[in-house]
């Protein structure tokens, strides 16, 4: 039987996420920081720990079948890879960022100046598409302190808290691109049974973190008012307590708006709520 190859961040911000999400996925492997390959024994997979930049390389060259990687990486390695899923962790942006005291009011101030980045081909389209003449330094490294050293007088780099910018009198100037971890995978594989059971396993795992298994006691009379607050997947569970004129609501409920439908709820007449993490939503 086909063996497949994923190939993830050996070491940095995205391989703890990788790695606890391959994990929730039911797949069993050892996480030895010193190896470059190792098995899954309960799936035919095999996981690939790699740098980052080379991971869409080795996925379109076939070397790898899918891969974990930033869309920043993606993007700017200019690879013909297949976006299988966003995985919604190690979200930043790439951004313009100059001195606190720089005066620019538009991107068109950008104009004859000089950008230092680690991302010269996303920069030089960004740059191209809105017709803005810079000169770009190709820097590996700490983009950030350049500006202070004289090296340069914007940069481009990424972001998430916006602490580093900061800490080196740095503003951000504009958005050229938000990022967060996808998998990719080869072109034309996509159909592959083996590709399709990963994704649907992950997907499962994603939804479950997106949402929380509620239990809620309220009386009969007030049912209606706390099914209407309450999509649930399908309708929600509805079960007697033995106490008369009373039931317990069981339903899922998304992350994102989950305090302000707690407290829609109480003011609904729940009581004695309890919360739940789900660990995968199989549908
Ligand atoms: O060794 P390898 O080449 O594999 O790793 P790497 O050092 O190239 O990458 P790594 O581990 O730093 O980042 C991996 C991926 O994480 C990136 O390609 C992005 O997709 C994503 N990511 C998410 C980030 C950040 N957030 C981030 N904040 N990558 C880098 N940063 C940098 C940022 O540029 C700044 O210098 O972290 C610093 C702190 O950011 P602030 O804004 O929180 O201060
Ligand atoms: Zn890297």
């Amino acid at each position: 039987m086909k063996t497949l190859k994923i190939a993830i961040q050996k070491s940095g911000r995205l391989n703890e996420k990788s790695v606890e999400l391959l994990k929730n996925c039911g797949l069993n492997f050892e996480n030895y920081k010193s190896s470059l390959i190792s098995p899954v024994s309960n799936f035919p997979l095999e996981i690939l720990f790699l740098r980052d930049d080379d991971i869409p390389e080795y996925v379109q060259d076939g070397i790898a079948d899918l891969g974990i990687v930033g869309e920043n990486v993606i993007c700017e390695t200019e690879v013909d890879v297949a976006y299988l899923q966003r995985l919604g962790f190690g979200k930043c942006s790439l951004k313009l960022a100059v001195p606190n005291q720089a005066n620019y009011q538009s991107l068109s101030d950008l104009n004859g100046k000089a950008i230092a980045t680690s991302y010269p081909s996303i920069l030089k389209k960004f740059l191209a598409d809105n017709n803005i003449q810079s000169e770009i330094r190709t820097i590996s490294g700490s983009v950030e302190i350049s500006p202070g050293l004289g090296l340069s007088d914007a940069i481009c780099d990424l972001v998430s808290t916006g602490g580093t910018l900061k800490s080196n009198g740095l503003k951000a100037f504009g958005d050229v691109l938000h990022s967060e971890a996808v998998l990719i995978g080869r072109k034309g594989e996509e159909n592959d049974p083996l590709i399709i059971e990963l994704i649907q396993r992950i997907q499962s795992v994603l939804r479950a973190k997106e949402t929380k298994y509620v239990v809620l006691n309220v009386e009969k009379a007030h049912l209606d008012e706390i099914k209407a607050l309450l999509p649930g997947i399908k309708s929600p569970t509805v079960v007697p307590l033995a106490e008369e004129g009373w039931v317990a609501v069981h339903t899922v409920i998304p992350e994102k708006d989950f305090w302000g439908k707690i407290s829609q709820l109480k003011a609904a007449g729940a009581q004695g709520i309890v919360v739940m993490p789900i660990e995968k939503i199989i549908i």
